[in-house]
């Protein structure tokens, strides 16, 4: 037990915010013992309606949940929070450019990146979903410059879960026995699932497969798609199972990948693998007292080079972008 984790969580009325606090709530980050605090940031008009969640999650008598704040003034639910889980973001409306949608994210982002360099507790861990999640992460980053880069990830676990459950479809093989997948770059559909160095029950995943086209026709644009799939069947975007991602992946940052394994998580290049520095893209990761560390040394053919480069080109294009705006 001991003091209470005080968790925030931005767009806390939104889909995700619905399945991620209860979740939260419930231990599912650092198990039923570990008694969390949730901080719940909204805009104005949305606060009403995250009362009501709040009524809900009450009404659930979480034993781990120790207490629940919510508001719109990100100075105060940010003050001395340990874990930030940046969820609120603007979706991109109809006629919307590019460049709108980045200049709206980027007023969100370097205004929570400040609070946050402000008022977080110092061993605070920030993990971005909102999306353009890997950009907005760069964004509240470079606005708050007395935190630690390595605090900041963006999230692509959920590509990386995905990825996972297509590859054990395709072969048969339980989830569990697959190790080391690895989603290289951006979350967007130029990221790049990489199953050639990945393992199931030992054996490499590609030469189980041992199917070219499938990995290039089917494997890798199902996942890179597999958000506009949902929406296509559900009529609106995934949120428990980016959820249920944002929670894995501060879970094995906070307590650590097992031996044997690594996950994938955006985090500032450091010019490994050639990716320019700088930019938050995602690599394979292993984790250990909440540090992250690259994994190196991973062979890279042409094929997956073509790929990782080309992911690496749109966030560097997004980096400009949001350069030019004067938002970093
Ligand atoms: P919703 O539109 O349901 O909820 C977003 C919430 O954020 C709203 O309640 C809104 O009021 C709030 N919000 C907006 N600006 C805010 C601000 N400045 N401060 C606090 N709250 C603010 O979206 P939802 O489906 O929950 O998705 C949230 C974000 O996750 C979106 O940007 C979405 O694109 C992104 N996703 C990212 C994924 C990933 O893997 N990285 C996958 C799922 C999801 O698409």
């Amino acid at each position: 037990s001991g003091t209470p984790v005080k968790v925030a969580v931005t767009g806390a009325a939104g889909q995700i915010g619905y399945s991620l606090l209860f979740r939260l709530a419930s231990g599912a980050l650092l198990g039923p013992d570990r008694p969390i605090e949730l901080r719940l940031l909204e805009i104005t008009p949305a606060l009403k309606a995250l009362e009501g969640v709040v009524m809900e999650l009450e009404d659930c008598a979480f034993p781990t949940l120790a207490g629940v704040q919510i508001g719109d003034d990100a100075e105060q639910i940010f003050d001395g929070v340990n874990l930030a889980l940046l969820v609120g973001a603007r979706p991109r409306g109809p006629g919307m450019e590019r460049a709108d949608l980045l200049e709206a994210n980027g007023a969100i982002f370097t205004a929570q990146g400040k609070a946050l360099n402000k008022v977080a507790a110092d061993d605070v861990r920030i993990g971005v979903t909102g999306n353009p999640a890997n950009t907005n992460a760069l964004i509240a980053m470079t606005n708050a410059p007395d935190i630690p880069q390595e605090r900041f990830t963006a999230l692509t676990r959920l590509d990386h879960n995905r990825a996972i459950s297509q590859l054990a479809a395709k072969t048969g093989a339980a989830v569990s026995d697959i190790k080391k997948m690895t989603i290289w770059g951006n979350h967007s559909a130029t990221q790049y699932p990489d199953i050639f160095h990945a393992e199931i029950a030992g054996r490499n995943a590609a030469e189980v497969v041992d199917d070219q086209s499938w990995i290039e026709n089917d494997f890798i644009p199902t996942v890179a798609k597999r958000g506009a799939a949902i929406i296509e069947a559900r009529g609106s975007s995934s949120a428990a199972s980016a959820a249920s991602a944002t929670i894995d992946a501060a879970r094995d940052w906070l307590t650590g990948t097992p031996e044997g394994d690594w996950v994938s998580m955006a985090v500032a290049s450091d010019g490994s693998y050639g990716i320019p520095e700088g930019v938050i893209y995602s690599y394979p990761v292993t984790t250990r007292d909440g540090r992250w560390e690259i994994v190196q040394g991973l062979e890279v053919d042409d094929f997956s080079r073509g790929k990782m480069d080309a992911t690496a080109a749109e966030l560097v294009e997004e980096r400009d972008a949001v350069k030019e705006l004067g938002l970093i």
